[in-house]
């Protein structure tokens, strides 16, 4: 009885996890208004940068942290991989990368940090509270973890988000999505 139980609650939260994931889905895609939230931030130049950034060109931002030991390099370097397969089809997207560990990451180390991978994203930091409430806005969970020898790592959610040139959101690439799948997708992006 209790297996059977145990097994009913795992069913029900699958079926909550996967029925919440529709949701936001559905609602992002059927949103005619740009997705997230507005925003006064800074970019890896130290000049001020806003929502208006994601808009008149299509648009793929990535949250993440410079400390990152796995997920933010890799998908840097693919994204950096993927544009330039792209060539001359994906020059009029914009990517950037927002940092969800702002006390650290500086415009300076930012700008150093991506630099040193590809010039085709550039890094958006700021105010630590203003970032923190921007990055909630466009529903990207983000955790600090310490790591008990007083030093941190950051959990953060590990899609890329793609917005169309009128900054609505389109779809996401998956943290190990297969290269043809996101060329593909940013391919599509690029005609937006
Ligand atoms: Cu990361």
């Amino acid at each position: 009885m209790r297996a059977i139980f145990a097994a009913l609650i795992v069913v029900l939260v699958a079926a909550g996890a996967w029925l919440g994931y529709e949701i936001y889905n559905q609602s992002a895609v059927n949103s005619e208004k740009p997705y997230g939230v507005a925003f006064n931030l800074t970019d890896q130049d130290g000049q001020p940068i806003t929502e208006q950034a994601f808009r008149g060109h299509p648009t793929v931002v990535f949250f993440g942290f410079t400390h990152c030991p796995e997920i933010c390099p890799t998908t840097l370097y693919e994204l950096g991989n993927w544009f330039e397969a792209l060539g001359k089809d994906g020059e009029n997207i914009k990517a950037y990368f927002v940092s969800i560990d702002p006390e650290r990451d500086t415009p300076e180390v930012l700008g150093n940090y991506l630099g040193n991978v590809t010039d085709r994203v550039r890094g958006i930091t700021g105010d630590p509270e203003a970032v923190r409430t921007m990055a909630r806005g466009f529903n990207i969970y983000f955790k600090r973890i310490d790591t008990g020898d007083g030093d941190y790592t950051m959990d953060h959610t590990a899609s890329i988000l793609l917005l169309d040139s009128k900054g609505r959101f389109r779809k996401t690439i998956a943290f190990g999505e297969d290269s043809d799948s996101a060329i593909q997708k940013l391919r599509d992006l690029a005609a937006t």
